[in-house]
């Protein structure tokens, strides 16, 4: 396998910072010229991304896949497929794990890179399949015997954002008569607004959970069971679950059925496995979950593509580097022009921040470059009414990835002033592309836009299961080819742990099981904030 190298000891690294010097400037007047427009296009799987709008020329595309080359980015991306031990830092205790989320995805291989854990997914898949068909026929009933209409997830994290916001973007194919909701907060308004909204005599309720103790997760299948006991049903024909393999939660008794994830696949990284499967099977229906996966396994092999030009994963991953580490942009936007990918962002946000937010090398020591940068985004054109004007007039350059498609999921339209709705919506986000990189001149200096700001277009056809899957492997390899340019373990997690180990002292002071000296800050808060 390849060494893992420093990003600061990349000699493309010091070609690159001497090309930032002069950047291409979008703000000229003859910067998107149409040959440029035409060029600087890539494309995958039904997506093309449009990335004229960025700070490049040729010589900056040559560094960036010198770069790619020299950090030996695919090597990694293919030995993580194979099942290399990624999840780890050298001479120091870590998680020591293989990353293998592409295996759930590689089902559709005549030799699947990581034969085992692929064999592992495919046994998953057939016991959904077969659930799922218990559920169709009736077989799965409730003590009524009648069938399931609502699917409740009961996760957090890695168990809830990525599912969630493929069940959000996907809605338009559910099932008739199906659908999902879920509970993730620990927040019990949120359980209480969610549980008072179903019909929980024809609700099954799915616990996922990989480790199988997250205090949120616990304690709100403990509020699901008390809620259907309350309702007179039996919580053993009600509750699912889906855990890692002796997890407290793996306890077939205690579920009507149950789904296993494996430790190599991480939670962020875990939408393609049973956590979301589940779900998305109960809602979408199991062909709709499988050409999700065949989406995400495309956009797995088009990232192996040595080109970067050709790769857009790997482009995408290397226009975020040039723009963080060599243009010192601290925050991106990801801005979906499609309702529908309301929690995308939100998503990504988990996705890319868990993931690169690190200050670790892989070799164990703090990094001199920038690592992952912040991550969010909305909505558009709802955002133009709201934050864009920091991105066009703001102190801060934000680079934005526009996400967007030519065809409307419901096909239902109106035409107004001689264009659809959905024309609207996709001139807006090329309008918004454009605006940021050419800006606008004016006497007024607050009527001045001064342009130069980065942002790319990716565009696809129409939002469907396949093209969402394709969508999260795009970006679920871009993050991860980001991370081993930065020679960051993008797989651990540790940042979130001290939260934890606080709240529990807490806890435990409020429960009256932990003894805390009075002059301890934890103390003095609860007392400050009224809460002993
Ligand atoms: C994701 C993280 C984290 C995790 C949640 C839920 O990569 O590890 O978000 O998914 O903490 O964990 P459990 O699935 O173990 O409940």
């Amino acid at each position: 396998m390849t060494t893992w190298k420093d990003f600061a000891d990349l000699k493309a690294a010091r070609k690159l910072e001497e090309l930032a010097r002069s950047p291409y400037n979008l703000a000229r007047p003859d910067s998107l010229p149409p040959e440029r427009i035409a060029e600087y296009k890539a494309s995958a799987c039904g997506f093309d991304l449009l990335y004229a709008a960025q700070r490049i020329n040729d010589s900056v595309l040559a560094a960036l896949q010198e770069l790619a080359d020299e950090a030996g980015l695919l090597e990694q991306y293919e030995a993580m497929r194979r099942g290399a031990v990624m999840n780890r830092i050298v001479g120091h205790a870590s998680e020591e794990r293989q990353v293998l989320h592409t295996a759930c995805r590689d089902v559709f291989s005549d030799a699947p890179l990581a034969p085992e854990a692929t064999a592992q997914a495919e046994e998953q898949l057939a016991r959904l399949k077969s659930f799922l068909a218990d559920v169709d026929s009736g077989a799965v009933c409730n003590e009524q015997g009648e069938t399931f209409t609502t699917m409740l997830q009961v996760g957090i994290g890695g168990s809830d954002l990525g599912p969630r916001a493929l069940y959000l973007a996907l809605e338009k194919y559910r099932l008739p008569g199906r659908k999902a909701a879920f509970i993730a907060n620990v927040d019990p308004d949120d359980a209480a607004a969610v549980l008072a909204g179903l019909d929980l005599s024809r609700t099954l309720i799915n616990v996922v959970s990989k480790s199988g103790s997250t205090l949120e997760t616990r304690t709100n299948e403990e509020l699901a069971r008390a809620a259907l006991a309350e309702a007179g049903l039996n919580p053993a024909r009600h509750l699912v679950a889906v855990t890692g393999a002796g997890s407290p939660m793996d306890d077939p008794a205690k579920y009507l059925a149950s789904f296993h994830m494996h430790d190599y696949i991480g939670g962020r990284y875990s939408a393609t496995s049973m956590v979301g499967g589940v779900t998305l099977g109960f809602a979408l229906g199991y062909d709709a979950f499988i050409e999700l996966l065949r989406g995400a396994h495309e956009m797995d092999k088009a990232a192996e593509e040595q080109d970067i030009r050709s790769n857009l994963p790997l482009l995408m991953a290397l226009l975020g580097i040039w723009n963080r580490n060599f243009l010192g942009c601290n925050t991106v936007a990801v801005l979906p022009y499609s309702q529908a990918l309301l929690r995308f962002p939100a998503h990504l946000q988990q996705c890319d921040m868990e993931s690169n937010g690190k200050q670790v090398s892989r070799l164990g020591s703090p990094v001199t470059w920038k690592t992952g940068p912040i991550v969010w985004g909305e909505p558009g054109t709802n955002g133009q009414h709201a934050f864009y004007q920091l991105l066009h007039q703001g102190a801060e350059i934000v680079p934005a990835e526009f996400i967007g498609f030519r065809r409307s999921q419901h096909g239902r339209d109106i035409t107004v002033n001689g264009t659809t709705s959905q024309q609207k919506l996709v001139a807006n986000m090329l309008a918004q592309s454009l605006a940021m990189a050419q800006g606008r001149e004016h006497d007024n200096p607050n009527k001045c836009f001064s342009g130069n700001r980065p942002s790319s277009v990716l565009i696809g056809e129409q939002l469907t299961p396949y093209a969402m899957g394709a969508l999260l492997a795009l970006y679920e390899n871009r993050i991860a080819l980001q991370g081993f340019c930065w020679n960051i373990n993008s797989f651990d997690q540790e940042g979130v742990q001290l939260g934890k180990v606080l709240a529990d002292r807490l806890l435990g002071a409020m429960a009256g099981v932990q003894e805390l000296s009075p002059d301890a800050p934890e103390s003095s808060l609860l007392k400050a904030a009224g809460m002993v």
